[in-house]
């Protein structure tokens, strides 16, 4: 275990930097990782929103935070951070904030933004190197605006802008970008998935991703009851599912060199991820849609086989 490593959910933070009573809906994913980010982040943090679901979260005159937060349009939050991380270096230059007053900048934004509308800010940060922390809520679709979908979305999901019926009953018929391959060949300094049924992964990789500076970054996979139709008591039994049929694979990667941080033993098949959802209902009734599903399995199996291929030559 290396330094600051915690074994076991008991080691986890009793620090709350979320309070309780947010607009969000029973069951969010994204807010269930959000706490547990925000417990590893501490309290000195600015956090840069961009328009999404999490934008609700802060109605003056309330705001669940204890930290500042700064709201921004959905293409721009990158460059917002990069306005507040200016400042505050050169307070620290000017003598005017101590180091120990430093803040560290937080973005917040969801998969619309970080897969589609803010990538280009987002590609430029990177490519400056700008010293923040980014977290994607990725619950797969434009939530806060009625789950549109996004190009985060997965094959087969339906959507609101993908309806299933007579013309099309697959629902979306495109595969998911690889937000996490798109940023590694930025090569920033810290990059990694998260999931809310894996909080002390969780906890881990904000505390390995504290010895960088650059850029820190986080998708988090985020079940989201009313787009996902789940009961909100489903939220981080799904989360685990999705790890344990390898459709989430929880990893990393340090200057662009990526590391598994858990490899299911047994995969689960994925039928069982889908069933769990109204999303997929349609895969299921009124007539089984054999063929999308083992097209959903055969890419995941097909992304394991060159991992475990590559964890094998290692040893
Ligand atoms: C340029 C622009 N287009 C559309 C909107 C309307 N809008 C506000 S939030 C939102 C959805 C954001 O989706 P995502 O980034 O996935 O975050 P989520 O709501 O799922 O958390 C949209 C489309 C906007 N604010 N700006
Ligand atoms: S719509 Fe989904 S992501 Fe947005 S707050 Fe509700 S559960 Fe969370």
């Amino acid at each position: 275990m290396r330094s600051g490593q915690i074994k076991s959910i008991k080691d986890i933070s009793r620090m709350e930097n979320l309070s309780p009573g947010t607009p969000a809906c029973a069951g969010c994913g994204g807010l269930l990782s959000l706490r547990h980010c925000l417990k590893a982040l501490g309290e000195k943090i600015v956090i840069v929103n961009a328009a999404g679901c999490f934008t609700l979260l802060s109605i003056y005159p309330f705001t669940p935070f204890k930290s500042s937060w700064l709201y921004t349009s959905m293409a721009s939050a990158p460059a917002g951070a990069q306005g507040i991380r200016d400042a505050l270096d050169i307070l620290l230059r000017k003598g005017k904030l101590d180091q120990k007053e430093d803040l560290k900048v937080v973005v917040l934004t969801g998969d619309g933004v970080a897969y589609d509308i803010g990538m280009a800010s987002t590609s430029g940060a990177l490519y400056r190197k700008l010293d923040f922390y980014y977290i994607c809520s990725d619950n797969e679709a434009y939530g806060n605006t009625g789950f549109q979908a996004s190009s985060a979305t997965p094959f087969a999901s339906r959507t609101g802008t993908a309806p299933v019926g007579a013309d099309n009953p697959v629902g979306v018929t495109l595969f998911k970008k690889d937000l996490f391959e798109i940023w590694r060949s930025h090569r920033p300094a810290y990059l990694a998935t998260i999931s809310p049924a894996h909080p002390v992964d969780l906890a881990n990789k904000f505390t390995r991703a504290e010895h960088y500076r650059g850029p820190k970054l986080f998708i988090n996979l985020s079940p989201c009851p009313p787009g996902w139709v789940t009961d909100p008591a489903y939220t981080t039994r799904l989360a685990k599912l999705a790890v344990d049929t390898g459709i989430w694979a929880l990893k990393e990667a340090v200057y662009g060199e990526t590391k598994h941080t858990l490899i299911p033993k047994k995969f689960k098949p994925i039928e069982e991820y889908l069933r769990g959802q109204g999303r997929f209902s349609h895969l299921f009734k009124p007539v089984k849609q054999e063929d999308i599903i083992r097209k959903i399995q055969k890419n995941i199996d097909w992304y394991w086989e060159r991992v475990l291929e590559k964890e094998a030559v290692k040893e």
